[in-house]
């Protein structure tokens, strides 16, 4: 895997032009059947390379896949994504970070190109079809308590939304805590799943879905889901949002961790669609209607409900009146 990686390095800062076999093997100091062999997995993953028996190896092309090699020249980060694991197809990006978290780094991701049964909340299912999104999980090791981990949904929103902005130059919106809305429809979903003690966080696995270049989505979801392709008549590099998501997520979650939800809650204000509307909340004590009037310094929605009363929101399901089918 390193050399091959390397490999890929010095093709890369060549791209277009002809390295000689001698200098490939005298850099990676391997021999030339070494170098053949990575070259063949190299194209099997879709990288163009042409061969020439004199010249030696050209890469035409790389392939639209999010591997480490083609995401990393995008990252900036110090911790998020050092440890990099990328599946072509899995169940779940979410379940198998569960599955590694324990013994896994702070900061390790998980990111897939298929998902077979991508997980939403409250057991809803998640459509991640192939090489058209970005579907992966980010496993954190955080100090904090376990009520804190909404703040957590809510820093992977805001940076998600930053990232957009920066690659995409389209403002999104949060319906809170958890969905991103590109017109009126969801680009974007996050799953934050914790395992906990009473007064202590082992891990927290944050699972984000982004619908990047998908053109097409099954009737039942057409009214409700978009793309930022879909929104924006252009494809969209998937390389670049992955490391611009990473960078913003390190950035806002370090800010949190140090700061405190105050550093992080005007901008988690000034970018909800939820704050000023009327909405209906579903709540384990049951059903909530009201007016949205802000999130407070904890995270939490406050509603000033029908019944005329402030109540504060720590988590729910919440429907936005005008929006998405309410
Ligand atoms: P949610 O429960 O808020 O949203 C799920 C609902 O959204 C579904 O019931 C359906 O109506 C709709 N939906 C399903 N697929 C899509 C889609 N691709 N785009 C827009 N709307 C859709 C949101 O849950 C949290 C989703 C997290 C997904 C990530 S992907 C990586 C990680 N692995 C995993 O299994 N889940 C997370």
């Amino acid at each position: 895997k390193m050399l091959r990686s390397k490999l890929l390095k010095l093709l890369k800062e060549n791209k277009g032009e002809y390295v000689s076999g001698q200098k490939l093997c005298e850099q990676l100091n391997v021999s030339r059947t070494a170098v053949w062999k990575h070259i063949n997995g190299l194209k099997n993953e879709g990288y163009q390379i042409k061969a020439h028996h004199k010249m030696g190896y050209m890469l035409s092309s790389e392939p639209d896949v999010l591997i480490y090699e083609e995401v990393s020249p995008y990252l900036s980060t110090n911790f998020i994504g050092k440890y990099y694991i990328h599946k072509s197809i899995i169940d779940s990006t979410n379940n198998f970070a569960k599955e590694i978290a324990s013994n896994a780094p702070d900061g390790t991701i998980i990111i897939a190109e298929e998902q077979t049964s991508g997980r939403g909340r409250l057991g809803r299912s998640w459509l991640s079809q192939k090489g058209c999104g970005i579907w992966m999980s980010v496993i954190l090791k955080p100090d904090l308590q376990p009520q804190q981990a909404i703040n957590l949904t809510q820093v992977a929103a805001i940076s998600v939304v930053k990232a957009i902005e920066e690659i995409v130059n389209v403002e999104c919106k949060i319906k809170w805590p958890n969905d991103i809305i590109l017109n009126n429809k969801k680009v974007c979903g996050i799953l934050t799943e914790m395992s906990s003690e009473i007064d202590k966080i082992n891990y927290v696995v944050i699972g984000i879905g982004v619908n990047v270049n998908c053109d097409n989505f099954p009737e039942e979801l057409k009214g409700k889901a978009t793309s930022l392709y879909l929104e924006t008549h252009s494809k969209i590099d998937r390389k670049k949002l992955t490391g611009s998501i990473l960078n913003n997520l390190e950035l806002y979650y370090n800010a949190y961790l140090q700061k405190g939800f105050d550093y992080i809650r005007p901008i988690c204000i000034e970018k909800s669609i939820t704050i000023g509307r009327q909405i209906k909340v579903i709540t384990n004590e049951g059903e909530i209607q009201g007016y949205a009037v802000t999130i407070d310094n904890t995270g939490s929605l406050v509603v000033d409900t029908k019944e005329a009363k402030r109540i504060s929101i720590m988590s729910g399901d919440v429907s936005v009146r005008g929006l998405l089918d309410y």
